[in-house]
């Protein structure tokens, strides 16, 4: 593909940003009374309202035409009929078929991946079946009260969120945990919790390579064995998911107990294969199948709707719009639902891990920016913390507000008030408060005109700052799965437009050998001298400081 910034559409698009920057977006709404029936689309179950954007109907064809010039929809075609868009690794990027709710076969490599995919659901089945049931009991015959999930990235974030966000559907019985970080803290505090009897450990690791991983689990063995558990118990407690059958079984874990899955889906794309055991253990298997179906409306509409009325692709062109043409490096995600408090995360992964890329696909440096910083808490709690920088500080920073619209906690008038804050802050965002405004209110509550004169500038707000609003009826996993599916294409057509690969992760490939390295010279305990001077410094203060120089 011809690079980006040399299209006509993108040379456009430039020189429409700078009549657009003289426009407010109060005027846009000034002069525009259908704007709200004009920038809203539906899909899924998600309501999108994008008309607090520096945009106009102008704008958005200019984006369309964008997209358009980018093979788009072609390149959605290729990514959900297998073909290798991880074109450094040379695979296809097929977590759709993981969902995929049709009949036609899906090829891999001359072979239909549908069957194998359908047959580890199965598999998820029973097993979650009988450990929710009682049926599956541990090594003294008591049901599962616990399930630990050990894995990192990929292999931890995606189910973590879930799980989090599902909590009103978990299981009575079952508590479920994640451990992920290497520090022993984790899991020594995660084991403080539980009781080997009725404990199941998950150890969720696409390579069953991930020193993290490995040594987590190894730890969490050794602690099951210093119960009365024999080495023959191990079956009964110590689940595998992994693509790595032969690493499994050295690990000791019977490939029996191994769920399976394949390269061709990506670590941060894994949730919904067997990496989505531990949220069918909490939410049952029925429950996950709903959540498979939301993601699978999601990919139709982001494979079959047209550009205009796309949403996936809306979002993905407003980012690209703000971050290539308006400089705005960082995109806050505001979740108003306390059930979505880890999406941010879940989402940093998705978008910075995929699109965190700086050369195209045929290795060319990039000439644009590409993803932009990813973050987010919940709200209301952002208001009382970084908010103050959106409204007041010196960046751009577009927002996505999330609202689940009915409570799955219904509770006095608390839902009425989260709702009003969140469209509060979006409303302020985009008015603003000037002077004129700040004055009449002041004046209201009997200030004087030389303290309204002091304090105008502190306490006026230029607004003019963009937002989206989503809004689903309720969280549930169809709306939940619809709506992770819908991220994942925006991020899947931002790549498009860049022309990058977010398939792959080089930079997360070179932590581990890096840290691989280092650990030798650790556990060696000699001086070392082969790094930078910094490098050296710190590994050779830190064996002095420890037990571990030789
Ligand atoms: C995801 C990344 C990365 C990966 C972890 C864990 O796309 O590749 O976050 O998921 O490094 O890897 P394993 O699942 O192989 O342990």
């Amino acid at each position: 593909m011809k690079n980006p910034v040399e299209l006509e559409q993108w040379r456009d698009l430039a020189e429409h940003q700078e009549k657009m920057s003289r426009i407010t977006l109060r005027e846009h709404f000034a002069n525009d009374n259908q704007r709200f029936d004009t920038f809203q689309l539906q899909a899924a179950g998600i309501f999108l309202d994008f008309s607090k954007n520096h945009i106009t109907q102008e704008t958005h064809k200019k984006l369309l035409a964008l997209a358009e010039a980018c093979d788009v929809p072609a390149k959605f075609n290729a990514l959900f009929s297998g073909e290798i868009v991880n074109t450094t690794e040379q695979r296809p990027a097929l977590h759709s078929a993981l969902r995929y709710q049709g009949s036609e076969p899906i090829m891999v490599e001359g072979r239909d991946v549908m069957p194998d995919v359908r047959d580890v659901l199965k598999r998820m089945g029973q097993f979650t079946d009988a450990v929710r049931d009682g049926s599956w009991t541990g090594f003294t015959g008591k049901p599962i009260t616990d399930v630990v999930n050990i894995g990192i990235g990929g292999s931890d974030l995606g189910p973590l969120m879930a799980v989090e966000a599902l909590a009103p559907f978990a299981h009575e019985r079952l508590s479920i945990h994640f451990v992920s970080n290497v520090d022993g803290s984790h899991l020594v505090s995660t084991l403080k919790k539980v009781n080997p009897e009725t404990t199941l450990f998950i150890v969720a690791s696409k390579t069953f390579t991930t020193q993290e991983t490995l040594t987590n689990a190894q730890s969490a063995r050794s602690w099951f064995l210093d119960s009365d558990a024999t080495e023959a118990d191990v079956a009964k407690h110590f689940a595998a998911l992994s693509t790595n059958s032969e690493a499994v079984s050295a690990f000791g874990i019977n490939t029996d107990n191994m769920f399976g899955f394949w390269d061709w889906v990506g670590g941060r794309y894994s949730l919904w294969s067997a990496i989505g055991l531990t949220l069918a253990l909490s939410i049952g298997m029925k429950r996950f199948e709903q959540f498979l179906s939301g993601a699978y409306e999601m990919d139709q509409h982001a494979q079959n709707a047209p550009l205009a009325t796309n949403l996936p692709v809306t979002l993905a062109l407003l980012t690209v719009w703000y971050n290539n043409f308006w400089g705005a490096p960082s995109h806050l995600i505001a979740p108003y639902d306390q059930y979505l408090h880890r999406f941010p995360a879940y989402l940093q992964q998705l978008t910075m891990e995929s699109n965190g890329k700086s050369v195209h696909h045929d290795g060319t440096p990039v000439e644009m920016a590409t993803g932009p910083v990813v973050w987010g808490e919940p709200g209301t709690n952002g208001q009382h913390a970084y908010f103050q920088l959106v409204h007041q500080g010196t960046h751009l920073i577009p927002t996505d507000f999330i609202m689940a619209l009915e409570s799955l906690n219904p509770l006095g008038i608390h839902q009425e008030l989260l709702m009003a804050n969140c469209f509060a802050q979006s409303e302020a965002l985009m008015m603003g408060k000037n002077a004129e405004e700040l004055s009449a209110d002041m004046k209201l509550s009997g200030a004087s005109d030389d303290e309204i004169a002091r304090l105008s500038g502190h306490r006026t707000f230029q607004g003019n700052r963009p937002s989206n609003t989503l809004l689903v009826q309720q969280l549930t996993p169809k709306t939940l799965g619809a709506l992770i599916a819908l991220y994942e294409q925006k991020v899947f057509a931002e790549a498009a437009i860049w022309d990058i690969n977010p398939f792959d992760q080089w930079g997360v490939e070179l932590g581990k050998a890096l840290a691989k390295s280092i650990h030798e010279e650790i556990q060696g305990g000699s001086t070392v001298d082969k790094h930078d001077a910094s490098t050296n410094g710190l590994i050779n203060r830190a064996l002095k400081m420890t037990n571990l120089q030789a």
